[in-house]
């Protein structure tokens, strides 16, 4: 095996250029042609390929060195095989998609337009210029629409071959008068992109560079810049399946320049481009979240373990203590469970952004108990145990249609009221909490929904449920009725706008009118949303509740 040194390999007019990422690192195998360092200008970026196959020893480049042809990037020791023979080596220069330097004209004649439109001022056509050996790329992002008062230079569109991407430039200042080009559209030397109403004359040198390789039809191209502008750009993750995963996300080199700008990590933004590109529109809704606090970004979150998942969102908050509790006696550390971090994220977020409100009542269940335990002795051998919870559950469907606002879910400035009922019940698992859903309790009867409840909370349990038994609730309820208690303060299980907490009935003294009656007495707390339900609302529905708990029959009326 041979000590091989990669350098950069003739890659057009790109000097200087700065490296903006690290594809690999010392113990990486590499192939032959893997990406091993991305490098940026000011409009392209592009990937540099290895010339050899095998694993990777010293890196010689940092991010933010600045390199050009015959820099040293690596050493690898090579696999005998597939290294070509002479070292030290170059990587293979990263054509097709290199475009070769445009020559300048015999004579530079200014730049016209297809159409034979002038340049200084009236409409101009601009095209796609020479770019190389792209051909028939296809257009991925459009970056102006009419309207739009442009400069000289200013990027147009955006293409992407499977290895590269490049922006193409606008060989006019002006205003763009019509788009003829629409994402999905393939573009090579010559297309027409855009007419603009130009405010002068093209960019001189750039335009007339141009005119010298554009189709005669098309001397008013975008300028082919020099070639740096030209070369394109690789910018694509999923093209390199050895790629370390993740390293590179997928955008242009506008968006990496914006999001470098802001300080946004690209690698936390999904992109809801083509092939899952970040846009603009992405980069921007990111920083808007960030900014409304409903977006963490995971430097917030290491900075803020358990202060709060919108830490970043509460200026003046006081940050979280940091304890070195060790210095108190001896700890142990364990990572949170999958599902405590999901669940303690949705809990938090909850909490924080919904007002809260809890009304607490009392429901008399003695004859509803009797009946529980009447039934439960009747259908001893069918092996469904019949508890209070499948009552509550019925039960909330009844007050759920009297009071349907409480079916309901806020959607901006509109409340989307259900006319279904799934209700959804808190589920304590050895690995946190959960929340599965019974669908359609309305039209289920108390022994269906014991038997479904104790298959998904045995399903909770054993970490099986999928998500579309945990989808679609309208309202939950969380019970500690086998534990214990008196009252709590449940959280509302967002899209939802209330929820049932239910505690351990007891015994008590319950004054007839004439007398002290000792009854079962049922806790109830009801969490409500106050921008969906006010109070007395709050107060009719628990009332209603504790109707229906003490006299069942009420359900039918
Ligand atoms: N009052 C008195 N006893 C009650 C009761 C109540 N409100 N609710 C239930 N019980 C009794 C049951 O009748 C049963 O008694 P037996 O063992 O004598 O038959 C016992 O308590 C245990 O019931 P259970 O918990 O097995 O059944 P359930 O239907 O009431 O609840 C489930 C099922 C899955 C909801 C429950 O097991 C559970 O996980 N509860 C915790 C929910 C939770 O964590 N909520 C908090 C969320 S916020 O962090």
């Amino acid at each position: 095996m041979a000590l091989v040194e990669v350098k950069v390999p003739d890659i057009g007019d790109f000097k200087d250029v700065e490296v903006i990422e690290l594809l690999v690192k010392p113990g990486d195998t590499v192939k032959v042609e893997q990406s091993l360092i991305t490098v940026e200008s000011d409009k392209a970026s592009m990937e540099i390929p290895s010339s050899h196959a095998g694993v990777v020893k010293e890196l010689k480049v940092k991010l933010g060195d600045k390199v050009g042809e015959g820099s040293s990037l690596l050493m690898l020791e090579a696999e005998g095989a597939a290294a070509p023979a002479a070292a030290p080596a170059t990587a293979p220069a990263p054509s097709p998609v290199r475009a070769e330097p445009v020559e300048a004209p015999p004579s530079t004649p200014s730049p016209s337009t297809s159409s034979g439109r002038t340049e200084s001022g009236g409409p101009v056509d601009v095209v796609v210029p020479d770019i190389g050996d792209f051909d028939e790329v296809a257009v991925i992002e459009v970056l102006v629409k009419p309207g739009d008062t442009i400069k000289a230079e200013q990027s147009l569109v955006t293409v992407e071959s499977d290895k590269a991407s490049m922006e193409i430039p606008s060989s006019h200042a002006g205003v763009v008068k019509d788009v003829r080009v629409k994402v999905g559209d393939k573009v090579k030397k010559g297309t027409l992109l855009a007419v603009v109403e130009a405010a002068g004359a093209p960019a001189a040198t750039t335009a007339a560079t141009t005119a010298a390789t554009a189709p005669a039809a098309a001397p008013a191209a975008a300028p082919a810049q020099p070639s740096e502008r030209v070369v394109p750009t690789a910018a694509l993750p999923a093209h390199e399946p050895s790629a370390p995963k993740g390293a590179l996300p997928h955008a242009s080199p506008t968006i990496r320049k914006l999001a470098r700008e802001l300080g946004v990590p690209l690698e936390e933004i999904k992109g809801t481009g083509p092939k899952g590109r970040i846009t603009h529109d992405d980069v921007h809704g990111f920083v808007k979240g960030v900014m409304a606090g409903t977006v963490q970004t995971k430097a917030q979150a290491a900075k803020a373990p358990a202060g709060a998942a919108a830490g970043g969102a509460f200026p003046g908050l006081l940050p979280w203590p940091q304890v070195d509790f060790t210095k108190f006696g001896p700890v142990e550390r364990k990572d949170l469970s999958r599902i405590k971090k999901i669940s303690g994220a949705n809990l938090h977020r909850n909490w924080v952004l919904i007002p809260h409100v809890t009304n607490h009542d009392d429901a008399d269940i003695t004859e509803l108990e009797a009946f529980r335990v009447q039934l439960n002795k009747e259908n001893e051998k069918s092996g469904v145990k019949v508890t209070m919870l499948a009552f509550l559950i019925k039960a909330s469907v009844a007050a759920l249609k009297k009071f349907p606002e409480f079916n309901a879910s806020l959607d901006g400035e509109q409340i989307v009221l259900k006319q279904y009922f799934h209700i959804g019940f808190a589920a304590d698992t050895p690995n946190g909490l959960m929340v599965p859903v019974i669908k359609d309790a309305d039209k289920k009867g108390i022994f269906q929904i014991s038997q479904e409840m104790s298959e998904l909370a045995k399903k909770a349990r054993d970490g099986k449920l999928s998500p579309a038994e945990m989808s679609g609730g309208c309202f939950s309820i969380s019970s500690l009725g086998g534990i214990g208690g008196r009252y709590f303060t449940p959280i509302i299980n967002a899209p939802e706008v209330a929820i049932l907490g239910v505690c351990k009935s007891s015994t008590e003294p319950v004054w007839d009118g004439k007398a002290f009656q000792p009854r079962l007495m049922l806790p109830l707390s009801l969490s409500w949303d106050h921008r969906v339900i006010d109070g007395a609302a709050a107060a009719r529905f628990n009332a209603y509740l504790g109707q229906i708990l003490a006299d069942f029959r009420r359900v039918l009326l």
